[in-house]
């Protein structure tokens, strides 16, 4: 296990002109004929990688090259001497049946599909397989015309014919482009069909492709689609740059979707939604993901990364672009709280454990290992943060330079840091390269003094980020910190936004009568932990506060340090009482419904079992249930008549209707019928779930009476059961519900779902609704006995054979060993050493398990 260390970059030896690939496909045995063109850039020898790629033939300017003139190795092959400018071809044998990886050339349902990013090209043929490397392509395909109808591929059709049962079409794409965004597609698929014209007049034919049967779900993702598109011009004046724009569903694959050129290949759940089986999470999923991959037609695409440690370059960049999409298509706020609960539950995690690494690492064993919520969501807050620090303007002409200077080529950080930097030349932003750089989640304290002689206000702040692996020692940020003095009846005094760049800085405010309270990090404007805010504080904020996200924070912070209070008495023994203040604010908060339906359901809902885990010294992961929970029945119980009156009044919208205030109706009366339910009073969620054809509905009654082990569960279970087996998607939800639920039990059940007969291994999504749900269920999983690991090692093992990206990600439920007790650490750190003992064990599982030891 040989790690690649950014350090080391040097650049490709020999550059690709032009790539002309032939495919003569068939499932157990393609034939894969590629002719490049390639000249020198650097002085050194060829090395083409390739991996499980069987060589027929090999001709350098088209003559057959003697075996003493190459050599191959598990990692590819080496020609010995060339000339600075030729042709080299090569022929080779594949087998898409047997690639359980899901990367390179694979079968799936009907056919045949792609995925080469960041290595998966190299298994399809010899070639200079990393980004920097940017060709034009043009691709031949022949396939059985009966089995395989669909031909598809980057760019434009350029013909097409059949002979003898057999059928061939050839695709042309005129955009320069790596090999990870290659991209081919030979299957039994219908169309969707639409079109888009763009500003400057140019006609595309949009295409969605599925398993036929599925076209009827594939409305929301065309709408989607042509949205985004229309947004990426108004926002950013990004137009599209070709005349066709496809997309492919496939229900095996081990992302959520894929950027290739013109061609984009998605994980069916982030394609396929109608009312009766998608709930409005996969809707806006859908909405979120197909904007995202067409983003990068730009950012990803046109200009890609130099190297895969700059892969946040077009990851962040594109997250932002999606958060900012979706903003402006529903409410801001909730989609802020949305997001900041995603990086705070999984983010600032890893930043806290053994696998944390910088926004732009360092050093990987296996690329894959890191497409993580620190490049993307992490990386997306740093993208942010130059936006806040720039303001909206400068943000856009600094990403016109991006684009400018750097099209058609592989860019760096830097390149993306100069551009930003030369749209504000009077200001000096280099210090926030540092996100790039260092790891861990900054904290941040303030503190308050007022001088009522001179009316100034002094705000002092204070930044701290400890250790992570490999980093000791930790240099201050540079965050913007967008703030508000609020008086007693919670006007602004003042709102404005420092920029905060020393471990410690204070700010003084003139001509200020005293405020009464302040509030900062609006809308989250830096990625950092705000410690030692006051409970009264805490309070004042969520109910006064200006800033919506920041209300919504500051109830999620009161009651985290409300519920931690809680858990402390309960380790003690002391009997559950309900704190008086978090009963006034979830009443205050259920009392201003009306205001914004979508926002108080966010409000209610009690910072996560994992949050709270984060702020112990020792997760007791008993204690921290226990508590939510009996808090939980208590609000329910205390508030029933109002969260009656609420679920009725939010209870009447159209099943078929996803705009965002009928979403927001439905996510406050799911919200309601939960705290119902934990109150002990399941007939409401019984009703609904008998009564509704709305999947949204439908699966929050299911999520309800799944934790009630009885006779209910297990008929809704059984009827869901029955209604769905054939439509994954929604069985998915069928093992996740489970997999989630708060039932005694839940192990068991668990268990005996890896043994049932639509678990299918060989489906990512089916791993990640079982083995992923369950791992995410804390309490549930953490059991003492120790029985949730060794499920999940069993899983690791297992699937490391057939899949060893899914394996490896599973790992990282293991990784937080150290919080726990020493019963527990040892019981974890076991099955990290029985992964790890594994012979043949694949590098992918070897990085994250060894790294989680530590
Ligand atoms: N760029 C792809 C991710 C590929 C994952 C490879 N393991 C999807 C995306 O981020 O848009
Ligand atoms: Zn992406």
């Amino acid at each position: 296990h040989i790690p690649v260390n950014l350090a080391d970059y040097t650049p490709p030896v020999f550059q690709v002109e032009t790539v002309e690939l032939e495919f003569d496909l068939h499932p157990a045995a393609t034939l894969v004929r590629s002719r490049l063109r390639l000249h020198r850039h650097a002085a050194g020898q060829l090395h083409l990688n390739g991996r499980k790629l069987k060589l027929r033939e090999i001709l350098l300017d088209g003559e057959p090259l003697g075996d003493n003139l190459y050599s191959l190795d598990p990692s590819g092959l080496t020609v010995f001497e060339v000339p600075d400018e030729f042709t080299l071809e090569t022929l080779v044998e594949i087998n898409p049946a047997e690639n359980t990886e899901l990367s390179g050339l694979y079968m799936s349902g009907s056919g045949f599909f792609t995925q080469c990013e960041p290595e998966g090209f190299r298994k399809i043929t010899f070639f200079p397989d990393r980004p920097d490397v940017m060709a034009r392509y043009r691709v031949r395909m022949s396939a059985d015309a009966k089995r395989f109808p669909v031909l598809l591929s980057n760019g434009n059709k350029l013909a097409e014919g059949e002979e003898y049962g057999r059928h061939w079409a050839e695709w042309e794409d005129p955009h320069p482009k790596p090999s990870y965004l290659f991209a081919l597609v030979a299957a039994d698929l219908v169309a969707v069909k639409d079109e888009f014209t763009t500003r400057s007049g140019r006609h595309v034919d949009l295409g969605i492709w599925v398993e036929r049967g599925d076209e009827t779900r594939c409305g929301h993702a065309m709408a989607s689609l042509k949205r985004a598109m229309l947004w990426d011009e108004d926002t950013f004046g990004l137009e599209y740059d070709l005349d066709v724009f496809n997309i492919a569903a496939v229900s095996d694959f081990n992302a959520g979707a894929m950027e290739n050129k013109g061609l984009n290949i998605f994980n069916t759940a982030y394609v396929l939604a109608s009312s009766a089986t998608a709930t409005d999470t996969d809707f806006q999923n859908v909405e979120r993901v197909i904007a995202h991959e067409y983003f990068h037609n730009w950012t990803g695409d046109r200009v890609t990364c130099r190297d895969w440690f700059q892969l946040s370059l077009k990851e962040g960049l594109t997250v932002f672009r999606d958060q900012e999409y979706m903003a402006d298509q529903f409410s801001a706020a909730v989609k802020r709280i949305a997001d900041v609960r995603l990086l705070r539950a999984t983010q600032f995690r890893d930043d806290a454990g053994p696998l944390a690494h910088p926004v732009r690492p360092a050093s990987y064993l296996e690329i894959n290992n890191f497409y993580t919520t620190t490049i993307y969501e992490k990386g997306a807050e740093v993208v942010r943060m130059y936006r806040t620090l720039m303001g909206r303007e400068a943000f856009r002409h600094g990403m016109e330079i991006y684009i400018r200077d750097n099209d058609n080529s592989a860019a760096t950080v830097e390149d993306f840091f100069n551009a930003m930097q030369a749209a504000v030349p009077e200001h000096n932003i280099w210090q926030i390269m540092r996100w790039y750089e260092q790891a861990g989640t900054p904290e941040v304290t303030a503190e308050e003094t007022y001088d009522p002689a001179s009316r100034s206000f002094t705000l002092t702040l204070r930044q701290t980020t400890k250790p992570t692996p490999g980093q000791d020692e930790k240099h201050p940020f540079l965050m913007p910190v967008a703030i508000g003095l609020l008086d007693a009846e919670g006007r602004d005094l003042l709102s404005e936004t420092l920029l905060f760049h020393k471990a410690e800085q204070s700010f003084v405010f003139a001509d200020i009568d005293q405020p009464a309270a302040v509030s900062l990090f609006r809308g989250f404007s830096a990625p950092i932990k705000l410690k030692g805010q006051s409970r009264e504080r805490l309070a004042f904020l969520a109910a006064k506060d200006t800033d919506l996200f920041n209300r919504w924070d500051a109830l999620q912070q009161y009651a985290t340090a409300v519920l931690l209070e809680a858990v402390a008495a309960h380790q003690d023994g002391q009997v559950f009482r309900l704190d008086d203040g978090l009963l006034e604010a979830i009443a205050a908060t259920l009392r201003e419904a009306p205001r914004d339906p979508a926002f108080t359901a966010e409000a209610l809902l009690l910072p996560a079992e994992s949050l709270l885990a984060d702020e112990m010294g020792v997760v007791d992961p008993d204690a921290i249930h226990a508590v939510r929970e009996a808090t939980r029945a208590a609000l329910g119980e205390a508030l029933r008549d109002r969260l009656n009156s609420t679920y009725w009044e939010y209870g009447k919208v159209d099943p078929a209707d996803h705009s965002g205030p009928a979403m927001g109706a439905r996510a406050l009366k799911n919200a309601t019928l939960a705290y119902l339910a934990a109150s002990g009073d399941a007939s409401r969620a019984w009703e609904q779930f008998n009564n509704t054809g709305n999947m949204t509905d439908r699966l929050a009654a299911l999520t309800q009476l799944a934790d009630l082990p009885g006779e209910k569960r297990d008929t809704a279970l059984t009827s869901f059961y029955e209604t769905w087996r054939n439509t994954p998607l929604v069985l998915d939800k069928w093992f996740s519900v489970q997999a989630r639920a708060n039932a005694a039990d839940t192990l068991e059940r668990v268990q005996a779902l890896t043994r049932h007969e639509a678990f299918e291994l060989r489906n990512p999504n089916r791993v990640r609704s079982l083995i992923g749900a369950f791992s995410a269920n804390q309490a549930k999983f953490h059991n003492a006995s120790g029985a949730g690991y060794r499920l999940l090692g069993d899983m690791v093992l297992r699937l490391d054979e057939t899949n060893p990206q899914i394996a490896a990600r599973l790992v990282s439920g293991l990784s937080s060993w150290r919080r726990f007790d020493t019963a527990r650490q040892d019981l974890m750190r076991a099955e990290l050493e029985r992964i790890l003992a594994r012979e043949g064990l694949s590098s992918n599982t070897y990085e994250m398990a060894s790294k989680a030891l530590g």
